[in-house]
């Protein structure tokens, strides 16, 4: 099957619980999966939704870290959602340890009964932290497929990557395949994302 994007649109930003639209209303797919992105300020969520979806600038990209604190929803062609997650661990922002982060991202895995996944950013040069780990705990427990991006790969050499993605996938116990070095820039990765969401969509 290819993966050609027709139409990728913005469809509602969710700041508080009672915003979540339901979602059928909206699409008729009787199984609509519905892809989280999930990073900390800055671990380039909006950049990576941009190229995945080849728009430059449908999902927002800024240098000030914190600043998206709603989530993001964007229909791609009906058949799938995906939500931009507010980033956490920047000072001032929403964290995962605060009640708003919490509450939304409660809500978002409660409010949607179909299929969901999650893809969890984090730029391959940071060490995972108390806060990174918190946050994987919460999203493990949601029973909800996670496939790992590490974000800004053309920032490490070329003979440095294998490394850095054996460090995550032992940091994250996880399966090597569940693990793409990713980077918007060179687009390193996106062929190994888009197989992964042809498999799902
Ligand atoms: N070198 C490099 N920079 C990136 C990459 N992805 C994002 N960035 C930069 O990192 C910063 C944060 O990216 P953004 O997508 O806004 O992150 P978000 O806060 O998680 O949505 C921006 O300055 C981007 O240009 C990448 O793959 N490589
Ligand atoms: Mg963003």
């Amino acid at each position: 099957m290819s993966f050609v994007i027709k139409n990728a649109n913005y469809l509602c930003s969710v700041w508080k619980k009672e915003d979540f639209p339901d979602l059928r209303s909206i699409i008729s797919h009787n199984d609509l999966p519905i892809i989280a992105v999930i990073g900390r300020s800055n671990s380039g969520k909006s950049s990576f939704i941009n190229t995945i979806l080849e728009r430059k600038n449908l999902a927002y990209t800024s240098s000030s870290p914190g600043k998206t604190r709603s989530l993001n929803f964007y229909n791609v062609d009906d058949k799938f959602i995906f939500v931009d997650f507010p980033g956490y661990g920047y000072k001032g922002a929403a964290s995962p340890l605060s009640k708003d982060w919490n509450e939304l991202a409660n809500h978002f895995f409660y409010q949607y009964e179909g299929r969901k996944y999650i893809l969890f950013l984090i730029d391959c040069r940071r060490k995972v932290d108390q806060l990174d780990l918190q946050l994987l705990d919460f999203l493990k427990l949601q029973m909800v497929p996670i496939l790992y991006i590490l974000t800004k790969i053309d920032k490490v050499p070329k003979t440095k990557i294998s490394g850095v993605k054996s460090q995550f996938v032992e940091t994250f116990s996880c399966d090597k395949s569940s693990v793409i070095p990713y980077s918007s820039l060179t687009k390193q990765g996106k062929e190994d994302v888009i197989s992964y969401l042809k498999k799902i969509i």
